[in-house]
């Protein structure tokens, strides 16, 4: 009857789907994530994670933990006809359950960038090219590019994709002493965005050379999230040498290019996906996607699986099962295998359609 039909809540079918058991909770939330990620690599991902590719490592995890918790007990109840758990078989696979969920966790910090994305902000000096390299990074006149130092005064921010990584870029007004109001409103708001960008990309320009100024700016940003743009490389008269440029700026990431030629964009791009995924290249990654909830608790999986190695031999055997039991309840919660029904509740009203 018409009265019973109602919009499904948000999340509705998909708990359902969960509490009858078709889908288990890391292919349940693998549906929140394909609603949120913005770009075709974080949806892809998340596909593959409904396919319940992450299901499949962690009732692997599940299963090396119960093996362990089943030798500790036999030892525990039956001690004159087991004698000791055989501590080196253990300590064997405690070993390759911490090799997987180091690999598990990286694989989660790489689809929170590819899911979330990272904000990158361009800095430095005024006239070096902030805007010209926005406007070619999102190949639109979205910046105004004058030879007028102060032309950018306010952030100027959009969203493009590098590599499969949803980048939202911002333009800077250009960093100096000013005694315009508008401007120094301006500066100081580049201020704030370079605190609070996850990369930072200090500008130079090859004609006017490093300046006092951009030694000021870069003193400002911490080295692991900094990338050194040596712009303007197409004029003849360059104020600037790489071994100087090396001791200048001892461990941060140099490239060269020009806004005018076009030149340095694939270097860049390259800086720009090396320094998010922090050197995480490698051919043989996992390719999953793990959200925050499930990274902190495979964290947690992995600390009490490191304090069962620590303790094996050392501590008596009902002190060990403790931990091993922690450790699988962790993994319990990213299966859903033990989870409380407000848990269940939380996961599922990130929904914001009924799906
Ligand atoms: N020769 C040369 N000029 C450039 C290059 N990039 C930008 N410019 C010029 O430098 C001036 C300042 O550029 P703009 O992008 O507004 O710099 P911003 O103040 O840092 O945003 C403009 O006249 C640009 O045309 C480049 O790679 N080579
Ligand atoms: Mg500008």
């Amino acid at each position: 009857m018409a009265e019973d039909i109602r919009p499904a809540g948000p999340g509705e079918f998909t708990r359902l789907a969960f509490l009858n058991g078709r889908l288990d909770l890391s292919q349940a939330e693998a549906v929140i994530d394909v609603i949120r990620s913005k770009s075709d690599k974080g949806m892809r991902l998340a596909l593959r994670q409904l396919q319940g590719t992450n299901a499949h490592y962690i009732a692997a995890l599940e299963d090396g933990l119960t093996w362990i918790n089943a030798m500790l007990e036999a030892s525990l109840d039956f001690p004159d006809e087991v004698g000791d758990p055989d501590y080196d078989e253990i300590r064997q696979r405690i070993d390759a359950m911490l090799d997987q969920l180091d690999k598990m966790l990286a694989a989660a910090k790489r689809s929170q960038v590819y899911y979330e994305g990272v904000s990158v902000a361009i800095c430095g000096k005024p006239n070096v090219g902030k805007s010209s390299w926005l406007n070619i990074l999102l190949q639109k006149e979205k910046a105004i590019v004058t030879d007028i130092p102060g032309t950018t005064r306010d952030v100027i921010e959009d969203y493009l994709n590098i590599r499969g990584i949803p980048v939202k870029l911002m333009d800077t007004a250009g960093i100096r002493a000013s005694e315009e109001p508008v401007e120094k409103i301006g500066v100081t708001r580049s201020y704030q965005v370079i605190e609070q960008a996850d990369l930072v990309i200090l500008m130079l320009d090859a004609a006017a050379g490093v300046t006092p100024e951009d030694m000021k700016i870069y003193e400002l940003i911490d080295r692991d999230r900094l990338i050194v743009l040596v712009n303007k490389e197409d004029v003849r008269e360059k104020k600037l040498d790489e071994k100087a440029l090396r001791e200048l700026f001892p461990g941060v990431k140099i490239i060269h290019g020009s806004a005018l030629e076009m030149t340095g964009l694939t270097q860049l791009e390259t800086a720009i996906e090396e320094a998010v995924l922090s050197g995480q290249l490698e051919t043989d990654n996992l390719e999953l996607m793990i959200n925050a909830r499930q990274q902190s608790l495979l964290e947690r999986a992995h600390r009490h699986l490191q304090d069962t190695r620590a303790a094996l031999g050392s501590v008596p055997l009902d002190c060990l099962g403790v931990d091993t039991m922690a450790a699988l309840e962790a993994l319990g919660e990213i299966s859903g295998k033990n989870l409380k029904e407000e848990a269940i509740d939380r996961i599922f009203q990130e929904f914001c359609i009924g799906k």
